[in-house]
């Protein structure tokens, strides 16, 4: 009934927990079989192993949270040797989530992902949070073009491309992208934004701005996952302050053939796994026979 088959993996149901909300899975996995999920994208990993940033990380907003993460994360070697033989036993799809400070980088990273046992790979070009790469790939679709090229002449697993919302253009950056080779797009990722600490009359993050997600963004991913899905000819994957299964429903209507479920983890552990089974009752209800049914019916 959820079961969906894009880029030849077989996904159990169209939700996949969003890259920097699940590690890698380790946790999750002693709370409930995460083996239920569609897939797990890894935390944003690069070449080289990074601390992540200095200073406040997270900071709850009205309706939301901003992060300052910094792409914390092992390394891609490490996550190979130590983390993808656990991953894979979960048996459900992984998507090794990429960063990069350059092209090079990048291209570094994605070629030893290619040869590892990842299903998919995430090319994050929409990272905050970080003063070199990162979003900086993501703003303009010419810069986003290069990094997309490169990168698809070492990797021959499915290639999705993260968005980031603040593009300036995101119906032509994610055209861009597909142009250049994606296999599918994910958007959107976190929006830049802001808090101030009054009392300290400062910044609340060391780098001034912060990623914003959770609720207070959805129908803003909502409509740029609409207006994408329609001008590209490969699988969406929508993500955007997604928290229970009627929000899951919703993106999929839009346009996604699978959905990320990020920031409501933090608040619900159980939230994937619930919105799984929501989504399942939901089409009980409704008499419809498969998930495909619904994708891009609005
Ligand atoms: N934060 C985000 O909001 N998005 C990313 O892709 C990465 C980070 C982070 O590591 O700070």
């Amino acid at each position: 009934m959820l079961e969906i088959t894009l880029w030849g993996k077989k996904f159990k149901n169209p939700v996949i927990a969003a890259s920097g909300t699940f590690g890698f899975g380790r946790e999750y996995n002693e709370l409930y079989d995460v083996s239920v999920l569609g897939g797990i994208a890894t935390k944003g990993l690069t070449l080289k192993k990074r601390e992540g940033n200095e200073g406040e990380r997270c900071y709850e907003t009205a309706g939301g949270m901003l992060n300052s993460v910094g792409l914390q994360n092992p390394g891609i070697d490490y996550f190979i040797e130590n983390e993808l033989t656990f991953m894979k036993s979960l048996n459900t799809v992984i998507i090794a989530n990429l960063s990069g400070g350059s092209i090079e980088e990048y291209v570094k990273g994605a070629e030893k992902l290619d040869k590892s046992d990842v299903d998919i790979i995430e090319l994050n070009i929409s990272c905050p949070n970080v003063k070199e790469g990162g979003m900086n790939f993501g703003i303009k679709s010419k810069v986003a073009r290069e990094v997309v090229r490169e990168v698809r002449k070492v990797v021959e697993k499915p290639l999705v491309v993260k968005l980031s919302p603040n593009a300036e253009d995101i119906v032509d950056m994610a055209v861009s992208c597909v142009e250049e080779g994606a296999d599918g797009i994910s958007l959107v990722n976190t929006f830049k934004a802001m808090a101030i600490d009054i009392y300290k009359r400062k910044p609340v993050f060391k780098n001034v701005f912060a990623g914003l997600s959770g609720p207070s963004i959805k129908p803003i991913a909502l409509r740029m996952v609409y207006e994408v899905s329609k001008a590209v000819d490969v699988p969406v994957i929508g993500l955007g302050g997604i928290r229970d299964y009627k929000d899951a429903i919703e993106f999929m209507m839009a346009g996604a053939s699978l959905v990320q479920v990020g920031t409501a983890n933090f608040i619900n552990p159980f939230a994937c796994i619930e919105i799984v089974k929501g989504m399942e009752n939901f089409l009980k209800v409704q008499g419809i026979n498969s998930i495909g049914e619904i994708i891009g019916i609005v």
